[in-house]
């Protein structure tokens, strides 16, 4: 894409480095039917990872719930937080307490089902040669299952704006099924973050893009939830159309001078 970011370096000729003690985190609010199941395939699929359950404060009493798991495995911890606050704060949150502590590697992964922790070993094993890989629905191979037409359309149609208006290349940046590299975190600025929902996805893919990390997106399959209420919105969509949009105008002069320096032929 002409004046786009260049977003992914193919994994040839890059050394593998290792990736670190990796830490899940799994945001939760009311996902009492699903956060064990979840936290248990988490750690069947990768036995060496932690948990990080992080719970607003859910009425359902998923923060209780995950104490259980977390006293019968060393491995799950929970942080429990005064009140819904969103999925980016929530997350925000889990990445403050995995780099106070010697976590190399960060994922991202929700409670819902919809992420499949069998696949995990996939982007991990992408993370050696990048430093942040998207879970990718719409990559070669990726897969959505239960959707509904209207959803699917919404999704990719959001992706396209996206690529669009911030001039990036990636297939999947709203998608919340991803590894960051400590160092990729520690780079992103975070206490500027201040996008929820989707947006927040959008918001740290493009931030690392920009800082020049190597993003890779590898195909995932995609479940919809089967059980417990979406937090899916209005409001959520809406955030995302404004704050995309404001910044894809903000970057525009960069995207220009980009043109510009490009030498003919490049
Ligand atoms: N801690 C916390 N977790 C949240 C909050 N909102 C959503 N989550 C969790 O984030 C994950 C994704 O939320 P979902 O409701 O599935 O939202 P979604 O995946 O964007 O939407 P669907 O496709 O409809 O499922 C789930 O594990 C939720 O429990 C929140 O405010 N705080
Ligand atoms: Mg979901």
């Amino acid at each position: 894409m002409t004046g786009a970011y260049q977003s992914e370096a193919g994994p040839t000729a890059i050394k593998p480095e290792p990736l670190g003690r990796v830490l899940v985190v799994v945001p939760t609010y009311n996902e009492a039917i699903n956060v064990a199941r979840t936290v248990g395939r988490v750690r069947a699929a990768v036995p060496d990872a932690h948990v990080l359950v992080v719970d607003d404060n859910s009425p359902d009493g998923t923060g209780k719930i995950a104490d259980g798991l977390a006293a019968e495995d060393p491995a799950v911890h929970v942080l429990h937080r005064a009140g819904k606050e969103g999925l980016g704060a929530a997350y925000l949150a889990g990445f403050a307490w995995a780099l106070e502590r010697d976590y190399g590697t960060v994922v991202e992964l929700d409670a819902d089902g919809s992420h499949q922790p069998e696949q995990l070993p996939l982007l991990l094993e992408r993370l050696l040669t990048a430093d942040l890989v998207l879970g990718s629905r719409y990559v070669r191979g990726g897969k959505v299952v239960n959707w509904p037409r209207s959803r699917e359309v919404l999704s990719r149609g959001g992706n396209i704006y996206t690529r669009l208006a911030l001039g990036i290349g990636l297939q999947d940046a709203t998608g919340g099924y991803r590894a960051f590299r400590r160092r990729t975190l520690e780079a992103l600025d975070l206490e500027t973050v201040h996008s929820q929902g989707y947006c927040f996805q959008v918001d740290l893919a493009w931030r690392a893009v920009r800082a020049g990390f190597r993003v890779a997106e590898v195909p995932i399959t995609f479940v919809e939830r089967e059980h417990g209420e979406s937090k899916m919105s209005g409001p959520i969509v809406r955030e995302a159309l404004l704050r995309v949009t404001l910044w894809g105008a903000m970057d525009l002069p960069s995207r220009a001078r980009r043109l510009v320096r490009r030498p003919a032929g490049g």
